[in-house]
């Protein structure tokens, strides 16, 4: 027997969690929305057949069905609350280089050749596109018997700026590759539930919406209000998750406010309308390129495009996009061409937009899935080329759609397929349950860039409101909320939070961030000049006893860049007196060594490491005291599950093991996995605290790659990870140098 003062596991809880979409909670989920969507669909028809009624009733009074007026197509779609007639209308006031999609193309200088082929845009429009034109030959299915047969300029000119393909670069889509499933909108909400993807079936990804109410015969209280196409558009996406619907904002600035006074009333704000005002839909402004064509800034408001926001100050429109200029397809033979404007154009350059980065996103993600429709968004919002006042705001959204930022961020996620190269970002999905809260520690890359995270959800439909100007209650069902939060040295801690906005009560303000978002569901928090410190990256529902609707869990997706998602230090040991903890505080190292340490009865001390954490004799945690230690392989987890606190009293006692245990003199460290790929463990132990060197040399005795620790190590047991991903395969030899030994064994990378 032997008593030993290294590797004295405690009963710590050493926990490994990886967050994942469990299978079981996607059954349960599965039927349940199954159910829902019957429901949905039963409640959607009932509602369609109703307003069918009322375009008869308002016809056999006088009403027209169809108007055709200022290149606009209008159809009269049924009637508002009040029984007054609605109409919808289209959105008309080259794109692809503009928002740098071009730069995903095979030639496009960043290795890739991504078009859209092979993926299916969903088009809702007033009628038929010209299906024999050369720029759409080819181009799209499923254009039935049941819909408008008349061949429209608008519907013509958007599929050819969503997807287009004459083979010249200039008329080309944005996804010139993708086809198109073509509808005209009368019945949109049920042709879209029927259309979208989900796991297991193959349905579109995007459904392209360039219409909305026509502003002309809107009530005053119907701008920004959440009404029922808010709501029903919502829970369509709520219930096909995969599916993310894409609406242009609209034009309604170039309106004459003689006609419609909203237009001047509150200078060019408050504009938005019906699914314009729906919480996952993606609104898109208009802008127009200036005229220094080179600057990444030369970009201004369309002078029609319609501000947002919606009556509870969510961040409205969601992003713009090149509205103005656009060369496409138009109606009157197959090779005639125009130039296009409106928020419809806009639109269908995001539409194209998300469907190569679906493309893309499928093509290297290990899972070989595509994205929610939050995970579109929270990227299109993270990655967007900021326009007019810092941050988010009622005119632009979140700014520019980018495609090439992108796609640089699916290419830097280290959920990603890895390439030998350094990743900094992470693109997630995951799954909140009730009383729940995620963390996400992380070290950020660069201090000259900003650290930002953003979050995305797709809330369940909110509850109607009723027809009173600007009534700003929350839509928001499920109210997550980001922040970011730096571990100070002194233990204490600094928090960031997310872009927001003032509402109807200051909508030309700047965005501010200092305090929690209670409206929006993206959320997005930005530290411009990051220390290389730990930071933690934190995502809770409002409050643990509001439940989460429906069934007590919500999915969200995080998107965060310039990370180095390892910890800072390797090693932390702590020794008493000075490291003695009398509040509370996390630790987190590759490794932790505590020994001659005392805790006192505070609560929430916690350890967390990637590889281990070591207890020495010494080690003392007073009565009473909340202490957590547990390993983590750099990432995130769960607040709820992570916690097997074990609580500890009274005096340590050594353990005695086996001496065959024991590292003898002749064998003093052990490899594994050998032969190694990507990295290699280094287990070894000291008997004296001691600095350490680790070497590798080539069968030539050259060598290749040297290691020596910056402190010593205290006497325990280690296991130091050295990446070999730069190393050839074959057989190398590694050393380990310490106060007490040197040894060298065989390594081999395969
Ligand atoms: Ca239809
Ligand atoms: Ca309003
Ligand atoms: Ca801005
Ligand atoms: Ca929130």
């Amino acid at each position: 027997m032997q008593k030993i003062y290294h590797k004295s596991l405690l009963g710590i809880a050493v926990l490994f969690f990886f967050s994942s979409y469990g299978q079981q909670k996607d059954d349960l989920k599965k039927q349940t929305q199954e159910r829902e969507i019957q429901t949905f669909r039963t409640k959607i028809s009932q509602y369609e057949q109703q307003q069918k009624n009322e375009v008869q009733r308002l016809k056999s009074l006088g009403h027209k069905e169809f108007i055709s007026e200022n290149g606009n197509e209008k159809q009269l779609i049924g009637s508002d609350e009040n029984g007054k007639p609605m109409y919808y209308t289209t959105l008309n006031a080259g794109a692809a280089k503009m928002t740098k999609a071009d730069n995903l193309y095979s030639g496009g200088g960043i290795g890739l050749n991504i078009n859209g082929a092979d993926m299916v845009i969903g088009q809702w429009d007033f009628s038929k596109p010209r299906t024999s034109h050369e720029l759409l030959a080819g181009k799209v299915n499923s254009y039935d018997n049941q819909q408008n047969q008349s061949i429209s300029r608008h519907s013509t000119s958007i599929a050819g700026t969503l997807a287009g393909n004459n083979g010249e670069a200039e008329a080309r889509g944005i996804a010139y590759g993708a086809k198109i499933n073509a509808y005209d909108w009368t019945n949109d909400v049920n042709e879209m539930l029927s259309e979208a993807y989900y796991q297991g079936n193959n349905g579109i990804l995007v459904a392209n919406n360039s219409y909305g109410f026509d502003p002309l015969y809107l009530q005053t209280y119907q701008f920004g209000k959440y009404n029922v196409t808010a709501q029903s558009w919502d829970n369509l996406m709520y219930l096909r998750p995969y599916l993310q619907i894409v609406k242009a904002a609209g034009n309604a600035r170039e309106i004459d406010p003689g006609i419609v006074p909203q237009v001047s009333a509150k200078g060019g704000y408050d504009l938005l309308e019906g699914a314009g005002v729906s919480k996952n839909v993606l609104v898109v402004a208009s802008a127009k390129k200036n005229v220094n064509m080179n600057s990444d800034e030369a970009f201004d408001i369309s002078t029609f495009s319609s501000y947002g926001p919606s009556d509870d100050g969510r961040i409205k429109p969601d992003i713009c996009a090149p509205g103005e200029n656009i060369y496409s397809s138009i109606e009157t033979y197959d090779a005639a061409y125009g130039i296009y404007r409106g928020t419809s154009s806009a639109a269908a350059v995001v539409s194209g937009i998300i469907t190569l980065l679906q493309q893309y996103y499928k093509s290297v993600s290990p899972s070989q899935s595509y994205m929610l429709s939050s995970t579109v968004r929270a990227l299109l919002a993270h990655t967007a080329n900021d326009k007019g006042t810092e941050g988010p705001d009622y005119i632009y959204g979140w700014g520019l759609a980018d495609a090439k930022r992108a796609s640089a961020a699916i290419y830097n996620n280290i959920e990603g397929i890895v390439n030998n190269e350094k990743k900094t970002t992470l693109i997630k999905e995951i799954t909140l349950n009730q009383g729940n809260k995620y963390t996400l520690y992380v070290v950020p890359y660069e201090t000259t860039q900003p650290l930002s995270a953003t979050i995305s959800w797709t809330d369940p439909q909110g509850n109607l409101v009723s027809n009173v100007v600007d009534l700003n209650n929350p839509n928001v069902i499920n109210d997550l909320d980001l922040k970011i939060v730096k571990i100070n040295s002194n233990g204490t801690e600094s928090a960031y939070y997310p872009w927001k906005l003032g509402g109807m009560s200051n909508l030309t303000g700047a965005a501010t961030n200092n305090s929690t978002n209670d409206v929006d569901t993206i959320e997005r928090v930005d530290i411009k000049n990051p220390e290389k410190t730990t930071y933690k990256i934190i995502v809770s529902p409002k409050n643990n006893v509001t439940p989460l609707l429906p069934s007590g869990f919500q999915t969200f997706s995080i998107v965060v860049s310039n990370v180095d998602f390892c910890y800072k230090d390797d090693l932390i040991t702590l020794v008493s007196p000075t490291d003695d903890i009398s509040t509370s505080q996390t630790i987190l190292a590759k490794q932790i060594v505590a020994s001659n340490k005392i805790i006192a009865s505070v609560q929430n001390v916690e350890y967390i490491a990637s590889r281990d954490i070591t207890l020495l004799p010494g080690f003392h945690a007073q009565q009473g005291v909340g202490f957590h230690a547990f390993i983590t392989p750099c990432f995130d987890m769960i607040s709820v599950l992570k916690y097997m606190a074990q609580m500890r009293t009274g005096s340590e006692t050594n353990l005695s093991v086996d001496t065959n245990n024991v590292a003898t003199n002749t064998d003093h460290f052990i490899l594994f996995p050998n032969p190694a790929k990507e990295e290699i463990n280094i287990k070894f132990s000291l008997q004296n605290e001691s600095a350490i060197k680790i070497s590798i040399y080539d069968v030539s005795g050259k060598l290749v790659s040297t290691n020596q620790s910056s402190s010593k190590f205290p006497k325990g047991e280690f296991i130091k990870t050295v990446d070999t991903r730069s190393l050839q395969q074959g057989m190398y030899m590694i050393s380990i140098e310490t106060s007490e030994y040197k040894e060298t064994k065989k390594l081999i990378i395969r």
